[in-house]
């Protein structure tokens, strides 16, 4: 296992990269450029980023939210152009050591919440919370507007400015559309890239739906066992993976998400895992919580057996975290979900569970 941060590039992201550096166990990033979806990610900005990493002392091999055109997604005539980008973008991440390429198919949507601070009454921190019955009252073009105000000036992945502006446009590419329509999209996204991924030995890891069910009456394919079994099967490749991002997965109470991991790891299918917990609060209502298991609703533990038992060198980092000692308060400045401490704290507790899985394992041999 390679514990790895999201880290947003030292114009965009108030953390110092030796901070992350000083988290016990971190060996790399799981970075990302503030890039439009379907521009090409250039290889001198891919150098200045991977450079820098490198002399902080960390490993760039996994990069986040190269974000695929709604285009592409809709099937429009126009995808072919923005699949040659993401081609380019491909080989220029290649070229500088990236291994693992996080991105969606989501519509529209990259994630959504009703609330970014959400107070948790235990303890006065906040976190990241959603309830559909909001979410019901607002509709798309309220639920971004209240997005964007509360996010506290950061641009959040997904929901980069040039997206937002066309929301009406892209809300209506979708009218009609079936999950197996844009399985078919999606299918002939893959069967252009990942020929391309083979040939430079880099991993496509698709991140679930967030929240996991469809919203907005739009069509979503990636938040059960099932979902995934068909995007793996679209494009059968062992550069064709899922990035089993588990608060995601588990805002849902049915996904088994120990169950899910075993199932993709053992078939050497999960490029990257987000380790995150989630609170249940009723249904299609969660906040996000510690990583710790007996503050949520997910079993650290299990999930962490799962990935020793079955996919032991994949990349996991800790995902979103409560916003603690006064980044809720605004008086350090923390992007909603990506602040420092809570994420660090995830970090060295889950390096902890892994450590002691690692030694009970070795005992039993
Ligand atoms: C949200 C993130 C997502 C994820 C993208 C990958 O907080 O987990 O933005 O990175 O969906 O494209």
């Amino acid at each position: 296992m390679k514990m790895t941060f999201r880290w947003y590039g030292s114009k965009a992201d108030p953390i110092p990269l030796k901070y992350v550096k000083q988290i016990p166990g971190m060996t790399g990033l799981m970075g990302l450029l503030d890039k439009a979806a379907g521009v090409t990610w250039e290889e001198d900005e891919i150098k200045a980023l991977v450079d820098e990493v490198h002399a902080a002392g960390l490993e760039f091999e996994v990069v986040e939210s190269v974000n695929v055109h709604e285009d592409i997604k809709t099937g429009l005539p126009a995808r072919d152009e923005y699949i040659e980008n993401y081609i380019k973008s491909i080989r220029n991440l290649a070229k500088y050591g990236v291994k693992v390429i996080i991105y969606n198919f989501m519509p529209v949507f990259d994630w959504l919440r009703t609330d970014l601070a959400r107070v948790i009454p235990e303890d006065g921190s906040n976190s990241l919370y959603f309830d559909e019955k909001d979410l019901g009252a607002m509709g798309p073009l309220e639920i971004v507007k209240k997005t964007a105000e509360d996010s506290k000036g950061f641009t959040l992945p997904g929901w980069e400015p040039e997206r937002l502006a066309l929301l009406e446009q892209t809300l209506k590419q979708y009218e009609g559309m079936t999950p197996d329509m844009l399985r078919k999209n999606y299918k002939y996204f893959l069967d252009a890239v990942i020929p391309v991924c083979e040939e430079v030995g880099v991993k496509m890891a698709c991140h679930p739906d967030d929240p996991a069910w469809p919203i907005f009456g739009l069509p979503r394919i990636a938040h059960d066992q099932e979902g995934y079994d068909k995007i793996v099967k679209l494009h059968d490749s062992p550069s064709n993976t899922v990035c089993l991002c588990t608060g995601s997965l588990g805002s849902n109470p049915d996904n088994d998400i120990p169950a899910i991991i075993r199932h993709f790891g053992s078939m050497n299918r999960i490029g990257a895992m987000h380790v995150r917990n989630v609170k249940y609060l009723g249904h299609h209502h969660f906040r996000e919580a510690a990583h710790l298991s007996s503050t949520g609703d997910l079993d650290m533990y299990e999930i962490m057996k799962a990935i020793y038992d079955t996919c032991p060198d994949t990349y996991v980092r800790p995902d979103h975290g409560r916003m603690i000692w006064e980044e809720a308060d605004g008086m350090r400045q923390a992007r909603p979900g990506y602040g420092l401490y809570d994420r660090a704290l995830g970090a060295a507790y889950l390096n902890g569970l892994w450590e002691a899985i690692d030694k009970e394992e070795k005992a039993k041999k």
